[in-house]
């Protein structure tokens, strides 16, 4: 990928259109429940980087894949990301007023609004994933891909992470239980985004294998710069509160080594995530740059 310069603007390009994929799938605000719609669209459509359909799309598109199969997963895969942020800022967990730059759903629509609005965020995603039945003649893929996404947000995923997280909120944490949280509240969602792109493109066994293992890295890569922006970036770059680790007494790669061994951390996992996506016959170079970018992402 050339440039910088260009990879901004193709990063633009792609994520326009994934705003309008997922502005597709939004529900309609009408009806009695028209105050819960509202809620859901108003987290939705904050904005956020769109990282997991992006990662689905470009790893759709790595294996060959053309069909519109994927574009109400990668809609879901928001939702179900943006689920796990509404709830992530109720009082009961983080308590956090700001997010993706304007004021946390509970805030706005109230907490039982906010809770709720995120359990329906949730369901409506696989009322979105079941569409794809009707856009492809491979269903057994879509089966597949959906038990990908059911597995890897639930229990043995991003759920069973964030409640060792929380279980253990303001204890202190060895490195093993660290990564456990991590591999399972972020990079199990990142996971589930490139697998579905390669599983619906029809990629081998072995080949999913292969991208389960780079999104891991880059999940973990992407949780522990997390942590570094937590403590070294600003409220207004980041969209919400900063030192919010500190306040919530989290255990995180920067409080157990410090800055710099956190940042080669990422260096680290991200180099090898490349490493593995080249290693691959195929090729996508906007792929294999935005995960080397990610690396240096302040926000
Ligand atoms: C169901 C009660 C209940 C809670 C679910 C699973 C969960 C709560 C929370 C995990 C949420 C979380 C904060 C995970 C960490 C992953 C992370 C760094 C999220 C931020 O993702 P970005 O930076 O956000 O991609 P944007 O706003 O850009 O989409």
């Amino acid at each position: 990928m050339g440039s910088s310069v260009n990879f901004k603007d193709e990063l633009r390009k792609r994520t326009d259109e994934i705003e309008s994929i997922l502005r597709s799938y939004l529900p309609e605000e009408k009806g009695f429940a028209i105050t819960m719609a509202k809620a859901m669209n108003y987290s939705v459509t904050a904005g956020g980087k769109r990282l997991r359909p992006m990662l689905m799309q470009e790893t759709y598109r790595l294996f060959g894949g053309t069909e519109k199969t994927v574009e109400p997963f990668m809609a879901a895969m928001e939702m179900i990301h943006t689920h796990s942020l509404v709830h992530d800022d109720l009082p009961a967990l983080d308590n956090d007023d700001y997010r993706r730059g304007r004021a946390t759903t509970h805030k706005v629509y109230g907490e039982a609004m906010g809770i709720l609005s995120g359990v329906a965020l949730l369901n409506y995603a696989y009322e979105v994933m079941l569409q794809a039945f009707s856009m492809t003649d491979q269903t057994e893929r879509v089966i597949h891909a959906l038990q990908v996404m059911a597995h890897k947000t639930g229990l043995y995923g991003m759920l069973g992470g964030q409640s060792v997280d929380v279980e253990n909120d303001g204890k202190p944490m060895d490195k093993k239980m660290i990564d456990y949280i991590y591999e399972n509240k972020t990079s199990a969602l990142i996971e589930a985004s490139m697998m579905t792109g390669a599983i619906l493109a029809g990629a081998s066994k072995e080949e999913t294998a292969l991208i389960e293992k780079v999104a891991k890295n880059v999940g973990l890569a992407f949780q522990i710069q997390d942590d570094i922006l937590d403590v070294t970036s600003t409220e207004e770059e980041l969209g919400k509160p900063i030192r919010s680790d500190e306040k919530n007494h989290k255990t995180t790669y920067v409080t157990l080594m410090g800055i710099e061994d956190a940042s080669g951390q990422v260096r680290k996992l991200s180099e090898e995530a490349v490493l593995l996506l080249e290693s691959l016959d195929r090729k996508n170079e906007f792929l294999n740059t935005l995960v080397h970018e990610l690396v240096g992402r302040r926000k």
